[in-house]
């Protein structure tokens, strides 16, 4: 905490100081870190799918209260990058790590991954600064006596501040990690106003479900060769006056193959796709929506630099 921060404290009453706190979710693949993040907020913010590598961005979401205000940072999973769009994942992942006063590495309890799991410990062995509680998730899937033997292997490596068996789906344990992530929080300001979600813009959530709604659908490499963009966004009128959100978004994919598979035979699967979307995005929204969606080829898009730069989201890429 620096002077300067200290200085824009909140005194809360007499005797008790805002606290508040950037806490970065960081694992393996499809371990459930998005879950998490939505069982934090009580709304879904992140889209979430069986399928692993389904977050690409940071995706910061904002719990406040009367006396503490939590940042939550969820991150793509991280694995050994085979091609430039998962190395940009990567380094964004880690990249939270910079920042954070807290640092929750959630294991899949049910399905390990040693390698990343070996991985990861060595990076947080590096990053002294912030607090770190090892979480277990999807208990729901074991029994729990199997978790012990885990925690054991955990805390030979790391010293952890806190361990905890959870499970994200049915927020079993999740109250108790949110009361121990409130108790290793330290004074500090409130960063964004108290009824702000997050800081990322409409038309990346809007973008975010239709591509979630390709991942549920398609199979193979489809999921993983769409991006979508969100190419305008804009209120109007209809004819009988009732207020209408626009949004016209591209789907970007690597083969004309591809393509064809996520329009279907007779457009199908991207009305489909579609209809489904526009009735996540109007629930998130609380606004009447007409969504158009167009399906073009983009080769190689996760592999070139300047195309990943273009459609690839929120990267920073130097
Ligand atoms: N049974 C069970 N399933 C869970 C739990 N948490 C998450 N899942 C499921 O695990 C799958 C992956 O969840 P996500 O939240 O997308 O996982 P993630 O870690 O964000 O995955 P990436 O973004 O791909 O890294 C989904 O099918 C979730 O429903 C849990 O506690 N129990
Ligand atoms: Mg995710």
């Amino acid at each position: 905490m620096s002077e300067t921060n200290m200085h824009q404290d909140t005194i809360v009453s007499e005797d008790q100081v805002f606290m508040s706190g950037f806490v970065s979710i960081i694992g393996a693949p499809n371990v459930g870190k998005s879950t998490l993040l939505n069982a934090f907020l009580g709304q879904k913010l992140a889209i979430v799918t069986p399928k692993p590598q389904t977050t690409r961005n940071q995706i910061r979401g904002i719990v406040t209260t009367d006396t503490h205000q939590i940042v939550f940072v969820d991150t793509p999973g991280l694995m050994e990058p085979k091609y430039r769009l998962q190395s940009e994942m990567v380094r964004t992942a880690y990249g939270a790590l910079r920042d954070a006063d807290i640092v929750l590495f959630i294991v899949d309890g049910a399905n390990r991954n040693v390698p990343i799991e070996n991985q990861i410990l060595n990076r947080l062995q590096k990053t002294q600064s912030s607090k770190k509680i090892l979480v277990i998730n999807k208990v729901d899937l074991v029994d729990k006596p199997t978790m012990l033997p885990i925690f054991d292997e955990f805390s030979r490596q790391l010293d952890f501040d806190e361990m905890i068996p959870i499970s994200a789906k049915t927020r079993d344990g999740v109250d108790l990690l949110l009361g121990q992530v409130k108790s290793l929080l330290s004074p500090g300001p409130q960063f964004f106003p108290e009824d702000q979600l997050s800081d990322l813009p409409e038309r990346f959530f809007i973008s975010e479900t239709v591509r979630e709604k390709i991942m549920l659908i398609t199979k193979r490499e489809v999921p993983y060769s769409t991006a979508v963009v969100v190419e305008e966004f804009e209120q109007r009128q209809k004819r009988n006056g009732e207020e209408i959100l626009y949004i016209r978004a591209i789907v970007y994919t690597e083969k004309q193959t591809q393509k064809q598979i996520i329009i279907g035979k007779a457009g199908k699967l991207i009305k489909r796709i579609g209809e489904l979307a526009r009735s996540d995005i109007e629930r998130f929204l609380d606004k009447k929506v007409f969504l158009e969606l167009y399906v073009t080829v983009k080769s190689d898009w996760r592999r070139d630099v300047r195309k990943l730069k273009d459609i690839g989201g929120l990267f920073e890429i130097d």
